[in-house]
């Protein structure tokens, strides 16, 4: 009788973690087949704030892993830049090229000609962080990256002066659970199972606020579909309520925040009737919305990313974590504000960063003005050399990078020496001289900490890389020692750093954690409700906020000089005008991570193509029916793509979601052709859903 090969076959469940750049950071249950191949993914149960849900797209990551099109060799370009042609090379030659340019770039343009370039395509703290040891030991040009939180996380510090708070686990405890700016459902799954338990046991409100109907909106009991830009302006409606009508905790200011009395004063002239022009909400839903926060002290803010990718984020993103200040939820089990647990974890890992041979005199370019920078801006290069060479790892920056026209020209430089280190031909990977590839998660060792949860994580090596991939330690260990790099770091094991990370940073071995897998390192009620005060010399929150101090370490950019002080609307957004009716956003897409996953079958499969969602009304007005082929545009570039209709959306406002390959475009234009570099207020960043735009039909 013939046994069917899969029942034959020996599957493991071996712990691993989710090492993309999602807050859920999953603690993962891997099913490992004969020792080889990876099966189906799971969630650990064992681990409180995974709980077993993961979401779909890394479930069947057996698709990324096992994909025919994974870069297996290293290769070296036989054409033109951009042109796709490379030939096969040995690990040896790669290097010794490398080496030798690098070399060259240095001893021709100075050290800070090269520049390494990453972002968080692994999360894990030796493949992620190590590449900056190289940087800082030969004292090339540093990486400033920006593109992710540099709007967000300065308006929540701009409050309490950390980044953490109350445990994301409460949320199971509170009454009302506001999901603001995260398309939870989508990025970031662990939240809904948090929130969505409050109200089967609890009976606890889901309010959501976004800026259109997407499917974590669809699952609110309270949706607030509000226009792109305006959450200050809720925000400062909501706490002239809550003055107005005795619901702020008036002991609480008093004792916990800064200038109580200044701000309600402020609030005055910020009434409902003030928001609701600038958001496009009713008056009705705004007071409704300021009575139940007011009234229900068990509130917990959800405050996440996409609200802040606007030119006014940073603003926003404090004015929204004020209402807990006014009233008071901070002291309550299940109530307060939370944006990110990144100040809980407290590490220190010298030996992966190379932070402490890092000097401060060298330039630090900006990854989100990558397009400035390789076309030689001399603000974006500020003042130094031009960029002569580069190695990348875990970015894909020709599609993830505003301003995309730019970034492309950029790239196809044929002075600039690229070596772009990928699991993948990406458009990126495309324009290099030298291609090498890359492990993926389960084929290498790290840790990994959670942003929207509170544990440290290891992930062990469970197979065999295929082909000749090398992970980023293995090739920043190689690069090194051509340039001639020294640093202690560069001669250990990825074992090795883990164990010690750990026990700098005071969290035990590495043989501590291999027996537990997780530790969670959830500070105590007190500190994360910040019931002994805030993180600032006074121990208040501050309404009030200087910021140019906030304790962020950014650069300070765009007009920083007039941002407001106090919780306010701050008009500096991309307004519609004549000749750009239109604000677009280019929110994330379920199926894909940023641009991962968006070469696996299911994936595209799920997301169809790229489109645009519009409101019929507008569309009709342009004589766009659903399915048309569009273009969008605005200064900055035309994209090509089909129109969806949608009725979830206010008027004037279009969403696309997801970054999909250029080359998915019809004339290979990807969404952030419309996205633009200014660097935006108090410490850079990109306005990624602030575009004005226009739409037409394809005639
Ligand atoms: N499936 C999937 N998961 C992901 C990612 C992905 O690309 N796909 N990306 C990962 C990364 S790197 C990050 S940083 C996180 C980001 O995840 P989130 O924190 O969820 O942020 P976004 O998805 O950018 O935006 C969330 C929502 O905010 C909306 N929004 C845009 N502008 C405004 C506004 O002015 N006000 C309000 N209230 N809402 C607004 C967007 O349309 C979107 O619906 O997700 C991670 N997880
Ligand atoms: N239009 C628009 N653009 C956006 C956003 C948006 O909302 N809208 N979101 C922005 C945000 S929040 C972010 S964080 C950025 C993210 O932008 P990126 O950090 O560039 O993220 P990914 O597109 O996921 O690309 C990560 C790459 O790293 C590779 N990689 C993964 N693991 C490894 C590894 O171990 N070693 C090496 N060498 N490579 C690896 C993957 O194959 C992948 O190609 O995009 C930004 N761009
Ligand atoms: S929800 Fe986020 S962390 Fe969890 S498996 Fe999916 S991508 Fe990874
Ligand atoms: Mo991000």
């Amino acid at each position: 009788m013939n046994v069917p090969a899969r029942l034959e076959a020996n599957i493991e469940r071996r712990p691993s973690v989710c090492p993309h750049d999602c807050p859920s950071a999953c603690a993962l249950d891997v099913e490992v087949i004969d020792g080889q191949r990876i099966g189906r993914i799971h969630g650990a149960r064992d681990q409180s704030y995974t709980a077993g849900v993961i979401c779909a797209k890394v479930a069947r990551y057996a698709e990324r892993i096992h994909h025919p099109d994974r870069l297996l060799h290293p290769l070296k370009r036989t054409g033109p830049k951009g042109s796709g042609r490379f030939a096969r090379i040995t690990w040896d030659e790669a290097l010794e090229e490398i080496g030798a340019r690098f070399n060259a770039a240095e001893r021709e343009h100075s050290a800070q000609s090269i520049w390494l370039n990453y972002y968080a395509g692994t999360m894990g703290k030796v493949m992620k962080d190590g590449i900056n040891r190289l940087a800082h030991a030969k004292k090339y040009s540093r990486h400033n990256g920006t593109i992710c939180i540099n709007l967000a996380w300065p308006g929540f510090l701009a409050g309490t002066g950390y980044m953490a708070g109350p445990d994301p686990r409460e949320m199971a405890q509170s009454d009302c659970v506001v999901i603001w700016g995260t398309n939870a459902v989508a990025t970031q799954v662990n939240v809904m199972t948090h929130a969505l338990r409050a109200r089967k046991e609890r009976g606890a409100r889901i309010v959501v606020i976004d800026i259109y109907n997407n499917d974590t909106m669809k699952q609110a009991d309270i949706a607030l579909c509000l226009r792109p830009g305006s959450d200050g302006a809720l925000a400062c409606a909501v706490m002239h309520i809550l003055f107005r009508d005795g619901l702020a905790d008036r002991s609480y200011l008093e004792k916990y925040t800064d200038v109580p009395g200044e701000l309600e004063a402020h609030l005055q002239t910020r009434s409902p009737q003030w928001a609701s022009q600038i958001t496009g909400l009713t008056v009705e839903e705004i007071e409704a919305f300021a009575k139940l926060v007011g009234t229900t002290k068990r509130t917990y803010f959800r405050l996440g990313y996409g609200f802040s990718r606007q030119r006014n984020g940073a603003v926003n993103m404090h004015a929204a974590a004020s209402i807990a200040a006014v009233t008071g939820c901070w002291q309550y089990e299940g109530g307060g504000a939370f944006h990110n647990n990144g100040g809980i974890f407290k590490w220190r890992m010298p030996l992966v960063t190379g932070a402490d041979v890092m000097d401060i005199s060298t330039r630090w370019l900006d990854q989100s003005r990558v397009g400035a920078v390789l076309c030689g801006d001399a603000d974006a290069l500020q003042g130094g050399p031009p960029v002569k060479a580069m190695l990348i790892q875990n970015t894909n920056p020709v599609s993830v990078a505003p301003d995309q026209t730019r970034v492309k020209r950029g790239f196809a430089r044929e002075d600039l020496f690229l070596v772009v280190h990928e699991q993948f031909m990406t458009e990126t990977a495309a324009m290099a001289d030298i291609v090498l590839p890359a492990t993926m998660f389960i084929e290498h060792d790290d840790i990994y900490s959670g942003g929207g949860h509170q544990y440290i994580e290891l992930a062990k090596k469970l197979v065999e890389p295929p082909g000749e991939c090398r992970n980023n330690h293995e090739v920043i260990c190689a690069i090194a020692a051509r340039v001639g790099a020294e640093h202690p770091g560069f001669a250990m094991t990825p074992r090795q750093h883990i164990d010690a990370a750990l026990r700098t940073s005071g969290w035990g071995s590495i043989e501590d954690l291999e027996k537990i897998n997780w530790r969670d390192v959830q500070p105590d009620f007190d500190t994360a409700h910040f019931i002994k005060g805030f993180h600032w010399p006074d121990k208040k929150y501050h309404f009030k906020v200087d910021w140019q101090h906030v304790p962020f370490g950014g650069e300070l950019s765009g007009p920083w000089r007039d941002m407001p002080n106090l919780p306010d609307h701050w008009a500096v957004n991309e307004n519609p005008d004549e000749d750009h009716p239109f604000k677009l956003a280019t929110s994330p897409s379920r199926s894909f991570l940023n641009s991962t996953f968006n070469e696996t079958p299911s994936s595209l499969t799920r997301e169809v193509r790229p489109t645009v969602l519009v409101h019929p009304q507008d569309a009709a007005q342009l004589n766009i029916a659903d399915g048309d082929k569009v273009i969008l545009g605005n200064t900055r570039g035309e994209v090509r793509l089909h129109a969806k209709y949608f009725i979830g959306v206010q008027r004037g406002v279009l969403i696309s979601e997801g970054i999909w390959p250029n080359h998915a475009f019809e004339d290979g234009k990807g969404i952030n052709t419309l996205t633009g570099a200014d660097a935006p207020a108090p410490y850079g960043g990109a306005a990624f859903h602030d575009n004005r735009v226009w739409l037409k039909r394809v005639p």
